[in-house]
Parts: structure tokens; sequence; C-alpha cells
């Protein structure tokens, strides 16, 4: 008997053992399944599901596991991860040919799937970060201009919008179609995006409008509480319409953008850009990206998750509420075709009681281009100096003189009238621009106070100092003066910086060579003193004074002991009275 039991059991626990290893397979082929059978892109899938897959399905494992956890088994397609397109040899005659057509390799976007891979490239602090109940936030419309944009860029960017923001803050994607002339832009589009799970409308501008006007366009028709602009060759990632949207919700006059990280023209590599970047400008006006300062960084108590107030923005992705765009004067519509805009908008947010934040949670790529692409209407000079000269004339008081100084060519250009901008400003009781460089943008290439603004003569030659187009890192030249300011435009600012554009004055060894370098507004090197009785130019950390041209390059000055004499005199162009 006791025997027999013990038999029973045995028998028991075998049939235990075959249960749980049947179970263990059944599982395993579950798995395997599943994990194996989500099409986003490579050779699993056909051309044609690769094309219109709207969304990449995550596995069903994906989904219950939390990220990270499983390994990576996606095939991976050409570009997935934000990885560089190796265009195979065969065909890089033609990515070389095409390349100009869109100033990127078109082969290489071509390439890949519409819904390439990106990982998720927030800091850990966003990620954790809770946002509102999409329910509470505002819905946005998101307003992407064009003129003759490549498909693939186009419909990724529209693929990424929708495959990485939550549906239920998505009012409409308006595509506005500036006067395109390619095929593919035409119905075969409209027929595409009647596909998508997200109601995508293209708008036809009719003729060529420009950037402005055709997104003035599309925020007429939009619907959303908020409206996001975007170029036509972004990518979005993971998470980035939540924060952006966070911030309107809780400030109406914020306007804010997120990180603009660089999607490489050549392999389309998705590199991330820095949070440490914020938006200015230079005597020019061009856009440019400069360092936080420190004065930023301590204000947000050192959480770079928090958003940095930004001078400037560049432009092409923000998001705003939709009424306070237009309370505050929509767009400037006399500006043409591209330019200017952006700075125009920075300067009169925040003159006019708004503000611009970098939301630092928020990234999302874009397609640099070295040129453009696209033909220009009358000119790219005269149209960037018209729409610059009504920034200047509109918004930047009397700091329009270093403008004009720099740039002695442009007032041939006309610009329209602006008196309807003018009235915007009075009418929305606007700061000067005075408030905006001593509030918003201490650390601005335009010197709050200066001493002059015009060239820099040196008594005995004769000659005026010339940056003679050189950059950075390089010597200060010596010109004959020709009175027409340009490259012999220099200002003695109040901070002691003898300064042109954003390049300073500046000398590291005794001696000499004086040099012209980015400036850096922390004194040192760059710090001069101009005796009005003597008319001497002094370095103070070498306590030597410029002089006449150096015997050895005739067109660089000398820098020595202070003996006052002719050869050290200068005389300051365009001093203040005061
Ligand atoms: O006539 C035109 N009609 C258009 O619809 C000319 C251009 N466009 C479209 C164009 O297809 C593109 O989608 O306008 C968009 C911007 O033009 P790009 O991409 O050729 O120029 P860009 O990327 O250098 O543009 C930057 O500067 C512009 C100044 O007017 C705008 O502000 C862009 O939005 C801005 N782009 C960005 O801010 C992205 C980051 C670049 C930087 C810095
Ligand atoms: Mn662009």
């Amino acid at each position: 008997e006791g025997f027999n039991l013990k038999m029973g059991r045995l028998r028991f626990q075998y049939c235990k053992v075959i249960i749980a290893t049947s179970m263990v397979w059944i599982m395993l082929d579950v798995f395997l399944l599943m994990y194996f059978t989500d099409c986003t892109n490579g050779p699993r899938c056909s051309p044609q599901e690769v094309l219109v897959t709207a969304k990449p399905k995550p596995g069903f494992l994906h989904k219950i596991f939390p990220k990270g956890l499983l390994p990576n088994t996606q095939p991976m397609g050409p570009g997935d991860g934000g990885k560089p397109v190796k265009v195979p040899a065969d065909k890089e005659e033609e990515a070389k040919e095409t390349f100009k057509i869109n100033q990127f390799n078109l082969v290489a976007s071509d390439l890949m799937s519409l819904n390439r891979t990106l990982p998720d490239y927030r800091m850990e602090e966003c990620k954790r970060k809770s946002y509102p109940p999409v329910k509470s936030l505002p819905k946005t419309s998101i307003v992407i201009v064009f003129h003759n944009e490549a498909w693939s860029t186009l419909l990724r960017t529209v693929q990424s919008i929708i495959n990485r923001s939550p549906p239920e803050l998505l009012e409409e994607i308006l595509l506005v179609d500036d006067a395109s002339e390619k095929e593919h832009l035409g119905k075969k589009l409209e027929d595409y995006v009647a596909t998508l799970s997200v109601p995508v409308h293209v708008i036809r501008t009719g003729s060529r409008v420009g950037l402005i006007r055709a997104r003035l366009k599309g925020a007429d028709i939009s619907k959303g509480e908020v409206i996001t602009f975007l170029d036509a060759h972004c990518e979005c990632t993971e998470g980035w319409l939540e924060p952006l949207l966070t911030e309107i919700y809780h400030d109406r006059t914020a306007v804010v953008c997120p990180i603009i990280d660089v999607i490489s023209d050549d392999t389309f590599e998705y590199i991330t850009g820095s949070d440490m970047t914020w938006g200015g400008f230079n005597w020019k006006l061009n856009f440019r990206w400069y360092q936080v300062p420190q004065r930023e960084v301590d204000r947000r108590g050192g959480d770079r998750s928090q958003p940095t107030r930004t001078p400037t923005m560049a432009g092409g992705l923000f998001a705003i509420d939709r009424k306070y765009f237009y309370e505050m004067g929509s767009y400037d519509e006399g500006m043409d075709i591209w330019g200017g805009e952006n700075l125009e908008m920075s300067f009169r947010v925040w003159m006019c009681g708004g503000k611009i934040y970098i939301v630092t949670c928020s990234r999302v790529g874009h397609v640099f281009r070295k040129t453009s692409p696209y033909s220009w209407p009358g000119g790219v000079g005269r149209i960037i100096n018209h729409n610059t000269q009504r920034i200047v004339e509109v918004w930047m008081d009397e700091y329009k003189d270093f403008f004009y100084k720099i740039n002695p060519g442009v007032r041939a250009t006309e610009y329209g009238d602006v008196s309807n901008r003018k009235e915007l400003r009075e009418k929305l009781k606007c700061k000067s621009f005075r408030w905006y460089l001593e509030n918003i943008y201490p650390e601005s290439q335009l010197p709050i106070d200066y001493l002059s603004l015009g060239e820099v003569k040196h008594k005995s030659s004769s000659l005026c100092l010339d940056t003679m187009g050189r950059k950075s890192g390089e010597k200060v030249g010596m010109e004959k003066c020709h009175g027409q300011g340009g490259n012999q435009v220099f200002s003695f600012t109040a901070k002691e910086t003898l300064q042109t554009d954003d390049l300073c004055l500046d000398v590291s060894t005794l001696g000499g060579p004086v040099k012209l370098f980015q400036c850096h507004g922390m004194g040192g090197n760059q710090r001069w003193h101009y005796d009005l009785e003597s008319k001497t130019i002094r370095h103070i950390n070498t306590d030597q004074c410029l002089g006449k041209p150096n015997p050895k390059e005739k067109d660089v000055p000398s820098l020595g002991k202070c003996t006052g004499s002719d050869e050290q005199q200068w005389h300051l162009g365009g001093l203040k009275e005061s």
C-alpha cells in the first residue's frame, strides 16, 4: 500500500513536470509571435506597408514590460534609432546629383521609413515630470508651411507628429502649400493625408506668398486653442507636445519653443542639440545661438529641465495660444518670402508683455541646411533687407543705428509702409528697446550704453581699424578710411570693449597681436580705456597702447608702451555728446 501511494505521488509529480514544460513552450510561442509581428519598417514590411502604416504598433510585450527591459529585436531599417543612413555605393552618384533639389541628401531621406524610430532623448527629470491630464490641456492645430518640400521629409514630419503626440491633443494638421511646383505635392498628397488617423488638410496659397503670409493663412483657418508651427522637415520625439502645451496652459502669454535638435542634411542622423543654448542676434540682425548665461541658469535654480527664458527664437518651431497670437499682432504681413519674422516676433512678445521660452523637456529635430534650395523672387538681398528694415524701424528705437552702420547698403532697399505696425506698438503699450536690452537681454551683442559708434581713425597714418571681413581668432586689420561703415564700424562700449558686431578687440600677450574675438562680456583681455584728452586707446591688462601699423605687417595695428605720441592717437567716429 505504501508502495502504491509512493508510485501515485511520483506519477503526479511526473504529470506536473509535463504540464509545466508545455506551459513554458506555449508561452514562448506566444511571446515570439507577439514580439515579431509588428511592422514598422525594414525587410519584414512590404514597401506598401512602409508607406502607409500610420503608426508603428508597439509589440504587445513592449506594452506590458517597462521600456528598455526587452532587447530591441525590431529589425533596423535605414536611419532607425536616429542612426545615420549609409547610402549604398550604387546610389551615391544619384545622391550627389539630387542634393541640390532640396539642399539635403534626398536619397538618404527616401531610404528611411516615414516612421523611423528615434530614441527617447529627454533628460531623466523630464521623463519623471507629471503633466496635467490631456483632457485639461488645450488642443493644438499644427501649421506646416512649405514650398517644394520633398515627399519623405514632409510626410515624416507629419508621421512623427501623429506617432508621438496624444491624439486627444491634436485638433488638426494644416499643410499650407506655398505655390509648390512638384507633382508629388498635388493630388497625391491630398489622397495620402486622407488615409491618416488625424485630420490633415492641405491648403494652397495659390501664388508664392512666402512663409510669413503662408503661416498667416494656416493660422487664419485653424480651429485649435493653440497653434503650433513647424517647418516641413522636422521629426518630433517622444513627449514633445505635452510640455509645450503645459506652459501655455499655465500662462497663455507664454510663447514656447522646443529644443531644436539637428537632423544631418547629409546622413539624416539625429544629433541632439544642447539644452544650454538660447537665441540671440548680432548687429546685422542675424539670428544666432549663444550659450545660456549663468544668470539664467541661476534663475532656474540650476534645474535644466525648467524652461529657459530666451531673448529670441529661431522662429520655425513654436506654439502659441491662438487668441494671444492675434491679440499680439500675429505677424507683419508686409514681410516677404523668408527671414526676420522670428526676431520681429521675439522683440514684440517681450516688449509687449509676453515671454518666450525654450522648453527643454521638448525636443524636435530639424534638417538644417547650408543654403536655401528655392527661388527668391526679387533677390535674396532685397528680400532680407526689406524684412529686416521693417523690424528695426518699428522696434529698435535708437539702437537701429547699429544695424544701419554695419549694413550701409541697406537703405537703398525700400521697406514699404510700417505705420500700422507702429500703431500696434502704441496700442499694446509696449516697452522700449532699451528696456528689452536691460531686462531681457543684458548679454546682448548690442551695447546698452556706449561712448562711440563709428570708425576708429589713426591720427598719424589716417588709416582706420577694419575687420577686413576676418573672423573670430584672427588679427584686426587697418585700411584706408572709407567712411562707409561696414567693416570699419566699431563701438567703444560702456563695458570698456572695442567691439564690432559680436567681435571684440582682444589681446592675450604683451606687445600683441590685437585679435578679434567673440565678445565674452567678462572684461579680462577685452578691456580697453579711451582717454578723451590724450586720445590714446590703452589695453588695461597689459597697460599698452594701440599704435601705428605694425612695421612687419602693414595692415595690422601695433601694441606697445604708452608714450602719448601722435602714433598712438586715435579719433573715435560717432562720439556721443554725453
Ligand atoms: O517662400 C517660402 N515659402 C515657404 O513656405 C519659403 C519658405 N517656405 C517654408 C519652407 O518650405 C520651410 O518649411 O518655410 C519654412 C522655413 O524655410 P527653410 O526651412 O527654408 O528655412 P530655415 O529652416 O532656415 O528657416 C528658419 O528661419 C526662417 C526665417 O524666416 C523661419 O523662421 C523658419 O521657420 C526657421 N526655421 C527654424 O527655426 C528651424 C530651426 C532653424 C534655425 C536656427
Ligand atoms: Mn527649415
